[in-house]
């Protein structure tokens, strides 16, 4: 079941993409190649009139090694055959900030209390996953609640992830303007 290859992963069954909008709060992240997003990180998802997902995201980061700010992100999704796999476009409010193009696919959700998010830039000659990120959200700022974190355990070790988070903070960084 856990052969690693980002083609095996399983996603999550009927995403259905209303019930996912709203504030999520990262709680957990495990980071890319030349992170960005550090901590204060909250995404809040959309559905236009269309039926496109849409989101904003904030999150503290350091550019030009020194420069700690709040990003202010956006991103557009393009849907797959697979309701619960999207490609992200992504951007900053400033140009200086990161930009790109990654898979963006819901590995789990009950919709109400946590959310699990992978994204692998890419894939090793082998199958696996030589580059990627996921996050960890909860609707809750203050963590998962202690039932679904067996879930999100199971779920780490599913994407060969495990031990590879770190847990990400809400100081309250973003909150201003
Ligand atoms: O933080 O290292 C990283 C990679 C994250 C890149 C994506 C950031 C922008 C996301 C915007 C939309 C919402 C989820």
């Amino acid at each position: 079941q856990h052969d690693c290859q980002v083609s095996n992963i399983q996603v999550m069954q009927n995403f259905d993409r209303s019930r996912y909008t709203g504030r999520w709060y990262a709680v957990a992240k495990k980071d890319p190649v030349g992170l960005f997003l550090l901590d204060n990180v909250v995404a809040q998802f959309s559905v236009d009139e269309s039926g496109k997902m849409t989101a904003t995201a904030h999150g503290r980061v350091i550019i030009l090694n020194n420069w700690e700010m709040c990003a202010n992100m956006f991103g557009t999704f393009e849907d797959t055959p697979d309701p619960a796999k999207f490609k992200m476009r992504y951007w900053g409010a400033a140009s200086y900030l990161q930009s790109g193009n990654d898979d963006h696919w819901v590995i789990d959700t009950d919709y109400d209390n946590y959310a699990i998010h992978y994204s692998c830039r890419e894939v090793d000659l082998d199958g696996t996953c030589l580059d990627g990120y996921s996050f960890i959200f909860s609707r809750h700022p203050t963590g998962l609640r202690p039932e679904d974190q067996k879930i999100v355990t199971n779920k780490k070790k599913e994407m060969c992830f495990l031990g590879k988070y770190r847990r990400v903070g809400h100081t309250g960084f973003c909150e201003s303007s």
